[in-house]
């Protein structure tokens, strides 16, 4: 298994600016000690898989409530290097089983959890033992966090479903990265995975963060009103409660705080709206996961200043 390397200036420059221009930064993160504990938590809370792709988040909100403890105490001293200033909201084990047959997961964005006019939410998907295109490693698709779509619940079909089939590079990267690293992308970025052809399950943790002092943004499309997203702000514990793939009840929305309506379009992309977002100096780029060649033993103080830095770009580009 690989051990997290020490982060320099420059690797960690470099990781905030393939964020903020691509999308998405694959990055040493963990050292084998937490990628164990882990482990441990995810066999202590998952006894068995029942479908080819699973997430814990459609676990009981105890199972759920205890894994999400679990990624805060294990995580939150390496978070506060990454990204300080941000918590973490919604955490799950991912699962792709081995030699798994409908498991693929096409090519899709997660729901938003900020308004991303005003602020940044980040996913981090760290997988649990190496990974490759071998057994449903992730795979992005690099600069869709351009297109600013809104990610609502509960989902509907992707955007991307007429063309994504076989979609390959540039458009579709796959990622190979060790037990341990992280691939931190925007929330708004698109990304699949692909069967499990292995023998072994594949698990990774993934989770989401939004800047510590905001609520979280939920947006709901109330199938009564197609052309319009209902915004609450919401706190954890509605997260661990309500079921992702169901529009809420009277009942549930009771316990989310109403902010405004606000006009929406459903948008089909084609092959031709990928290539648009694509500098074309930048395509030819290596996509390959950056990593020093120190072993680790701390991380650089200087993630706090590279993070304004991205966050100013950033709404630089929304302005
Ligand atoms: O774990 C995977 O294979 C991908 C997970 C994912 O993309 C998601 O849950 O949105």
């Amino acid at each position: 298994m690989a051990s997290a390397m020490k982060a320099t200036p420059q690797s960690v420059e470099a990781n905030w600016q393939q964020i903020a221009t691509r999308g998405y930064s694959a990055q040493p993160f963990l050292d084998p000690p937490e990628v164990e504990a882990l482990k441990r938590l995810y066999d202590t809370t998952v006894p068995e898989v029942p479908s080819p792709f699973f997430l814990s988040v459609f676990m009981a909100t105890d199972v759920r409530r205890t894994i999400l403890q679990g990624f805060c105490s294990i995580l939150n001293q390496k978070l506060a290097v990454l990204a300080p200033g941000f918590r973490i909201v919604g955490a799950s084990f991912a699962v792709k089983k081995s030699g798994s047959v409908n498991g693929r997961l096409g090519l899709h964005q997660d729901c938003s959890l900020v308004d991303y006019d005003k602020h940044m939410g980040l996913n981090i998907w760290v997988p649990l033992c190496d990974v490759d295109s071998n057994n449903g490693c992730l795979r992005v698709a690099p600069y869709t966090q351009r297109l600013n779509f809104v990610g609502f619940l509960p989902p509907v079909a992707s955007p991307c479903a007429s063309f994504e089939r076989g979609l390959g590079e540039p458009y579709l990267s796959a990622l190979p990265m060790k037990a341990g690293d992280a691939c931190v992308f925007d929330g708004r970025l698109f990304h699949a995975s692909e069967e499990n052809h292995s023998k072994q399950d594949r698990v990774a943790a993934f989770f989401n963060i939004i800047p510590a002092d905001q609520p979280i943004r939920l947006n709901f499309r109330n199938p009564e009103t197609p052309d319009r997203l209902d915004v609450y702000h919401a706190n954890t514990e509605f997260i661990l409660q309500f079921n992702p793939l169901i529009y809420p009840d009277e009942g549930q929305l009771n316990k989310v705080t109403y902010v405004e309506s606000i006009q929406f379009q459903e948008r089909k992309l084609s092959l031709a709206d990928l290539a648009a977002l694509h500098p074309k100096a930048e395509i030819t780029e290596s996509l390959a996961v950056t990593r020093s060649t120190e072993p680790s033993t701390s991380h650089t103080s200087s993630a706090p200043a590279f993070w304004a830095r991205l966050l100013t770009r950033f709404r630089r580009r929304q302005q």
